[in-house]
């Protein structure tokens, strides 16, 4: 049994921009609740919640990771998240399993463009949230300043929950507003200690706790009613209308404090346990019966049919697959099998396991609200529903987004290549976001993904995992040949050196199609000279050499050939013969149909703030691209255009560093167009230099 129940559970997302201190926040928090006796630092490599190697040599955080601690009779389940826009997904798919976010916005920098990414994603998931003011101890620390752009660039009310005492080098704790105490940390018996409030912030204090008042009032006619009359509120009152608030999201609360020097920790914990919810609080869990639209729902009691959705997958070279899943009902035990209606499969449950960081500590049962992970499932991937064998449900999962940027990867070591596959496999298993293919035109193997750090990332774990080591290269365009004129052509082979000779003689038209439609071969030969079987020979010979391209070396496409007419010799004549004289008719033919190079233009959509319309409309414009449409969402722009593929090969760090980051776009193929005649000539004396 566990020694907790559903009702004492907190999950928590510490979400936020790349940098605010979210790492360092949840090793402040396993400090100071007396999980860990020293607290780990992002910087020296000592994170237990950044323990990557990746994670480990760039100082951020690559992929998020799980923790809990006990405080106040709670179990508080943390989940550290990545803040770089790369690693997006991630976060948002735990922001889909927990009952609450903790949104941090750095003291200094205040409101950044992920952190309005992340506030999104939690309005989407209807989350309560509470803001905590990170790194005050930093020079130019500014907390009215944050807040402001709280406000600001959230849209949202926010309530003050706490004040730092002090900023920067002075900033030495912080002063409750429920509870009207100070906090300071004392380091030495790891508590925070309770202090007089300093005499300067008298006013301040009584000013800020007036609004929170009037914020909690507001929650309920009742309170308001009194509040107006001038009565007091009473303690039980405050809390019950707080945690009314903060649980419907009326209220969000505004902590601060510095995970490095512990302070503000305590009050934080405290907030999280008293007035965030509970699995319980949060109601069903709406999903639909698999296989049908028909609404399929959960509660979170002990007594309902399993069902937990997972969030996480991670690739092990040795263990096989960590899978890490969030439970909505029921209970489950090690040993037992569960169904994975999406893939129409069951599993079978081996150990159950709470991850503090990478740790892995068995448990034996799980309850509704429990976050934990199954190693070595065989079929299961994020996203998956796993519920029971006999009350099956399925939860709407995140949708990863589609990759933006390419690269083409190329083995160090030669006859690596089917290596290259299975372990590239192995890891986009763990990334949804990962897309790789083998480029049936280019024959390159190509891996996608959000964007370059991401695809640095995958290369590196393949090596560290798998052993394999491959060279970045930008991928090739999978430009197209076509003809814009017509011609009739003769194809001739002829070859007699003594014993039995070659000969195939045919007439060709060669005439243009339409973009798009491919190629037809038609056989227009009347009464037949020769025998039917040459004819499918000579197609077979004009589609060979039509694979190889005319002009540089790309397949042609969108083009009408007819055999018109054709000779043969009766002892000489061979299907070889005919293929040959049709490959033969076909290129000399084609040189007179005003041959030209296609290149494929993509649809895309860019999303950015107004402020960089300007730059953004300009730079599509100098790259090809044309708009076709704009919407304004709020402060932002959505562009739709088209542009060719050629010129977007490094989009994304482009529109990044365009945008200060604040810029997304996602783009799908569209169709074919003729590449402008000065392009064309740079792309065919190229392959002719490769050639040579
Ligand atoms: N002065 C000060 N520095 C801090 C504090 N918290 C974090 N830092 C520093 O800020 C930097 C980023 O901290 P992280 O904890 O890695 O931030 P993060 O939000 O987890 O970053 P990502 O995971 O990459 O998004 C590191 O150099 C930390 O040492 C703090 O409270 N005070
Ligand atoms: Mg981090």
């Amino acid at each position: 049994m566990a020694k907790y129940e559903s009702k004492a559970i907190r999950n928590l997302a510490i979400v936020g921009h790349g940098g605010t201190g979210k790492t360092s926040l949840c090793e402040s928090l396993l400090f100071v609740a007396g999980k860990t006796d020293r607290v780990g630092r992002v910087d020296e490599g000592t994170s237990c919640m950044d323990y990557e190697p990746e994670e480990q040599k760039r100082h951020i955080s690559i992929g998020a990771a799980t923790n809990f601690v006990d405080w106040e009779k709670h179990r508080v389940n943390v989940i550290d998240t990545p803040g770089d826009s790369n690693f997006t997904f991630d976060t948002k798919s735990c922001l889909r399993v927990v009952e609450a976010a903790l949104v941090l916005v750095d003291a200094v920098g205040g409101v950044e463009f992920q952190t309005e990414k992340v506030w999104e994603y939690a309005d989407e998931f209807k989350l309560p949230r509470m803001v905590f003011i990170s790194r005050m101890d930093r020079e130019r620390a500014d907390f009215q300043k944050a807040v402001a752009s709280v406000k600001e660039r959230l849209g949202k009310k926010v309530t003050l929950f706490t004040l730092p005492i002090g900023a920067a080098d002075s900033f030495s704790g912080v002063v409750d507003l429920i509870s009207l105490k100070a906090f300071v940390f004392d380091e030495s018996k790891r508590t925070s200690k309770s202090v007089d409030i300093p005499a300067a912030m008298t006013d301040q204090v009584k000013q800020y706790r007036d609004i929170l008042i009037e914020d909690i009032a507001e929650t309920d006619d009742d309170l308001m009613n009194r509040y107006l009359e001038g009565g007091e509120l009473s303690p039980e009152e405050l809390q019950a209308g707080l945690r009314k608030g903060v649980t419907g999201g009326s209220i969000i609360p505004v902590t601060c404090g510095s995970a490095v020097k512990n302070l503000g920790i305590t009050s934080l914990l405290d907030s999280v346990v008293q007035y965030f919810p509970s699995p319980v609080d949060a109601g069903e869990s709406k999903g639909t019966k698999p296989g049908t639209d028909e609404p399929e729902t959960r509660l979170p009691e002990e007594s309902a049919p399993f069902s937990a959705l997972v969030f996480k997958t991670i690739a092990d070279p040795y263990s096989g697959r960590l899978t890490l899943f969030r439970v909505y009902s029921g209970t489950l035990t090690s040993d037992t099998v569960v169904a994975n209606p999406a893939r129409k499969v069951t599993e079978r449950i081996g150990g159950l396991f709470f991850l503090e960081g990478k740790t892995q500590k068995p448990v034996e049962q799980l309850i509704p609200g429990d976050i934990a992970a199954i190693a070595k499932l065989k079929d299961t991937a994020t996203g998956d529903t796993l519920c029971a064998d006999k009350a099956t449900i399925l939860y709407p999962p995140v949708i990863p987004p589609p990759p933006i940027i390419s690269f083409a990867l190329e083995p160090k070591s030669r006859g690596d290549e089917d290596k290259l596959a299975s372990s590239i496999n192995r890891l986009t298993d763990e990334d949804p976001t990962l897309k790789f293919h083998r480029d049936d035109q280019t024959r390159e193997m190509i891996l996608s993904g959000l964007g370059q750090i991401h695809i640095e990332v995958t290369v590196e774990k393949m090596k560290r995992k798998f052993g394999l080591e491959v060279n970045l290269k930008t991928p090739k365009v999978p430009y197209k040949e076509t003809i814009k004129g017509k011609t009739t052509v003769q194809g001739r082979y002829k070859k007699q050196s003594g014993g039995r000779g070659q000969f195939g003689d045919t007439w060709l038209e060669i005439e243009p199609l339409p973009r798009g439609a491919g190629f037809e071969f038609v056989d227009r030969i009347v009464g037949g000279v020769i025998p039917q079987q040459y004819r499918p020979a000579v197609e077979k010979g004009i589609v060979e050499a039509m694979a190889e391209g005319v002009l540089a070396g790309y397949p042609v496409v969108d083009l009408r050939i007819s055999l018109t007419d054709d000779s043969y010799h009766t002892v000489d004549s061979s299907e070889m013969a005919f293929k040959i004289a049709g490959s033969l008719g076909f290129k000399k033919g084609v040189l007179d149909c005003q041959p030209t190079l296609l290149e494929p233009i993509v649809n895309i959509m860019i999303e950015i703030p107004d402020e960089y319309m300007g730059d953004v409309i300009g730079d599509l414009n100098s790259r090809r691209g044309r708009v076709q449409g704009m919407d304004s969402i709020g402060h932002h722009q959505i562009i739709k255009g088209q542009v060719p593929l050629a010129e977007i090969l490094k989009y994304a760090p482009d529109l990044r560093s365009m945008t200060s980051g604040r810029g997304t776009f996602t783009y799908e193929h569209s169709h074919y167009e003729e590449v402008p005649p000065f392009i064309a000539e740079k792309i065919i004396a190229e392959s002719k230099k490769e050639e040579a």
